[in-house]
């Protein structure tokens, strides 16, 4: 990977919700330990007309996504939709709420060029930015990058093993160079799911980088 950063470049910033963050309702562990690193990054994005786009998991009540919505099913359980496995999850990020807002303790929030919320369709989870669960329903945020000529998409944030891994390995298959910056992530890793993601990852060509090798 080249290190150096330009103007083809766009730094993703995944999901940093108060509803991950300490203290949220699907609070991943160290969560916060994502937010300095994403702003160094941010910084240097910038100096070198890098572009900055967030990602906002935004859910409606009743989420299909959400335990609450399946009488007799537990947060963390998996069920069967009728696009595949789904695991069910505490309510989150719902619409409006204070633990869907990105953290205020995110610096770098406010210069984004763009946020791209994802999950608001209620019988549909979306962990990538780029497709449904559904996989035939886009956001749009492909057509966007390539508009604008962005060719290569650095990944960062929550959760490593969900929205990071599904919308780094859909960038990938919409043909961008993908770069996970490993360190500026915190993972869920439930039932082995990390290490499924990080094989998946490389499987599929994406490379994992640490904030260093960037801001050398
Ligand atoms: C996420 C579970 C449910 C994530 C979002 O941001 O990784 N995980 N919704
Ligand atoms: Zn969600």
């Amino acid at each position: 990977m080249d290190p150096t950063l330009g103007e083809e470049d766009v730094l993703l910033a995944i999901d940093v919700q108060y509803d991950f963050l300490p203290g949220g309702a699907l609070a991943v562990a160290d969560g916060d330990g994502v937010i300095a690193p994403i702003d160094a990054l941010a910084r240097r994005f910038a100096s070198h007309r890098g572009h900055l786009v967030l990602t906002q998991d935004w859910h409606p009540p009743h989420h299909a996504s959400f335990a609450s919505s399946h009488p007799g099913k537990a947060a963390f359980e998996t069920i069967q939709m009728p696009y595949g496995p789904q695991v069910l999850w505490p309510d989150h990020c719902v619409q409006g709420s204070r633990g869907a807002e990105i953290s205020r303790g995110l610096d770098c929030a406010s210069a984004a060029e763009l946020v791209i919320r994802k999950g608001f369709h209620k019988d549909v989870d979306s962990y990538s930015a780029f497709r449904e669960a559904d996989r035939h329903t886009h956001t749009g945020l492909a057509g966007y990058l390539r508009e604008r000529g962005l060719k290569r998409v650095f990944c960062a944030g929550l959760a490593t093993d969900f929205c990071v891994a599904w919308t780094a390995l859909d960038a990938r298959a919409e043909g961008f160079e993908t770069v996970v910056v490993i360190d500026a992530c915190r993972a869920i890793d439930q039932d082995g799911s990390l290490a499924k993601a990080l094989a998946d990852l490389e499987r599929a060509g994406v490379v994992i980088c640490e904030t260093g090798d960037l801001l050398a």
